[in-house]
């Protein structure tokens, strides 16, 4: 999938506030198409592995704490440079740094709890998600 896809999770606070859809909406209006959905809920285990890379910093507790505790809704979304344009879709990790009309500028409270998430890489963006979905899930 290198290249024209990337994967995406709407976190808890968005879940819990009602924004799935107009996120969703969001996303394929920019000319995303969804080759992958679902919502469930992370384990604690799932959120240590997921962000292990943050495993060091001050803030990994509060983040595994905040992804598991409410369902997220995970996809794959194709389109040209997915991995790039996604993330200028969706704005900067802090949503007062974010630009006017980004997700995240829309719906993110704080840099922990900030709507969504978006690969940085097309080879992260590949193995995120393959921890979310098996390839019968993937269309
Ligand atoms: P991004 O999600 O924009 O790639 P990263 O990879 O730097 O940002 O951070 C991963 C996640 O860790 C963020 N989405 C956010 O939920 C959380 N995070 C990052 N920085 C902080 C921080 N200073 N305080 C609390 N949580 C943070």
């Amino acid at each position: 999938m290198a290249g024209n896809r990337t994967f995406t999770m709407i976190k808890p606070d968005a879940v819990e506030k009602g924004h799935i859809g107009g996120i969703l909406e969001q996303i394929t209006a920019s000319g995303f198409k969804i080759v992958a959905l679902k919502m469930t809920q992370m384990t604690q285990a799932d959120a240590e592995e997921f962000y292990a890379i943050h495993k060091e910093r001050p803030f990994f507790g509060e983040l595994v704490e905040f992804m598991t505790r409410g369902p997220i809704v995970s996809a794959v979304l194709e389109k040209e440079n997915a991995v790039e344009d996604f993330r200028t879709l969706i704005g900067a990790t802090n949503p007062e740094d974010a630009a006017e009309g980004t997700i995240r500028k829309k719906y993110a409270e704080s840099v922990g709890e900030n709507a969504v998430h978006g690969s940085d890489s097309d080879e992260n963006a590949q193995i995120e998600a393959a921890f979310h979905f098996s390839g019968r899930e993937i269309f």
